[in-house]
């Protein structure tokens, strides 16, 4: 952001990672500062041996976001073309200085 020169930083993790604090934290500060970062939540539905559904209050990850004041957007994770127009949304709005997005990727391992 401060060298200005458009680029956007992709942050990829999976579910387990959602419950962790860094998370919560990272999402926190990118929303304060409105950085240019898309955070996307590979949830493939287990965090080790450990299911998503019993790990996780909410039902989609993509809803913590709003707690963090940036979208938060579900996609089918197997499905391209769903993954490419929220990416390439995400990316404008990072690019327009508005901030970042959560991205929560649906698929299954
Ligand atoms: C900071 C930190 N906390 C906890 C762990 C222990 N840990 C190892 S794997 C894992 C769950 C990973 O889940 P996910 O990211 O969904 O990966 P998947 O099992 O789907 O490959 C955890 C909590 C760790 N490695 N690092
Ligand atoms: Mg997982």
């Amino acid at each position: 952001k401060m060298m200005k020169t458009g680029k956007v930083v992709v942050s990829f993790f999976g579910d387990g990672a959602n419950n962790e604090g860094a998370f919560h934290e990272a999402l926190n500060m990118a929303a304060i500062w409105k950085l240019p970062v898309i955070f996307v939540c590979e949830n493939n539905g287990y965090g080790m041996s450990t299911s998503t559904a019993r790990s996780t209050a909410v039902k989609n990850i993509a809803e913590r976001a709003a707690a963090y004041s940036m979208p938060g957007v579900v996609v089918n994770g197997n499905i391209f073309s769903e993954v490419a127009e929220a990416s390439f949304k995400a990316v404008e709005r990072a690019r327009a200085g508005e901030g970042p997005t959560l991205i929560e990727s649906k698929t299954y391992r």
